[in-house]
């Protein structure tokens, strides 16, 4: 069977893996939850008990959660290095690097943001200093990954790996929440105008908007998420 990626709207991370699956280029599918329904389910559970995306159903039939494992997964069968390195090489450990910085502090600052945003029942008293707090952290974060990025037109190398992928599903969270004008950071914005309008990323937007794309072609159909929790999950 071919790998199924399961990716959540709107403004999903696993947007970002949906490009880099179709930098890969190997066949696909996915599946379409929406994050403010679906994920509360005892069903999606049943899936991954922490009730989030995004979740690979893996070639084999195994439910991989953890972007971090998923992009390991995505690395280990890109044997034409597509989206990453040969292992051991400076460029490989360099993407770790990078994937590992997007994926814990630098998505980690927007958490408080978004729990402002989805408390309920609303509490002003708590949601303003979470939103104080959040503003602040994604402000440092995106100053550190601009001292970490180097001039190049991609996060490592000449081309888009998974660290770009990864990347491009969480930054745009900045505008979402009206925190900080990407231009302040001259490195990054280059490279996130260079990301976000590749073909890939734009088939990943179209995706997540509920159009169909043409896409590269990899991606074979969209699974129903009710047939993926009945043939996977636990
Ligand atoms: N550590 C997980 C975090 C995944 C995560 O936070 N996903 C978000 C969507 S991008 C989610 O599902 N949040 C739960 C929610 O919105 O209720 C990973 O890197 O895969």
């Amino acid at each position: 069977m071919e790998p199924i990626l399961v990716y959540g709207f709107p403004l999903g991370s696993a947007t970002g893996l949906v490009a880099a699956f179709e930098w890969l280029g190997q066949p696909y599918s996915l599946c379409r939850v929406d994050m403010l329904k679906d994920m509360k389910s005892d069903d999606y559970r049943r899936l991954n008990d922490r009730g989030e995306t995004p979740i690979l159903i893996t070639d084999d039939g195994r439910v991989l959660t953890e972007t971090v494992a998923i992009a390991q997964w995505l690395e280990t069968r890109d044997t034409e290095r597509r989206v990453s390195f040969a292992p051991g090489t400076p460029e490989a450990d360099r993407m770790h690097q990078l994937i590992g910085f997007v994926n814990t502090g630098f998505t980690g600052a927007f958490s408080p943001l978004w729990a402002a945003l989805e408390m309920n029942p609303p509490d002003p008293a708590m949601q303003a200093p979470l939103r104080a707090y959040g503003r602040k952290a994604v402000i440092e974060r995106h100053a550190r990954l601009e001292a970490l990025v180097g001039d190049g037109p991609y996060l490592v190398g000449d081309h888009p790996t998974l660290a770009d992928g990864v990347l491009a599903g969480v930054a745009r969270w900045a505008e979402f929440h009206e925190v900080l004008d990407v231009s302040t950071y001259p490195r990054l914005a280059a490279m996130r105008r260079r990301i976000e309008t590749d073909p890939a990323f734009v088939f990943g937007l179209a995706i997540e908007a509920g159009e169909t794309p043409a896409g590269s072609g990899a991606m074979k159909g969209q699974v129903p998420l009710a047939d993926v929790i009945a043939r996977f999950a636990a």
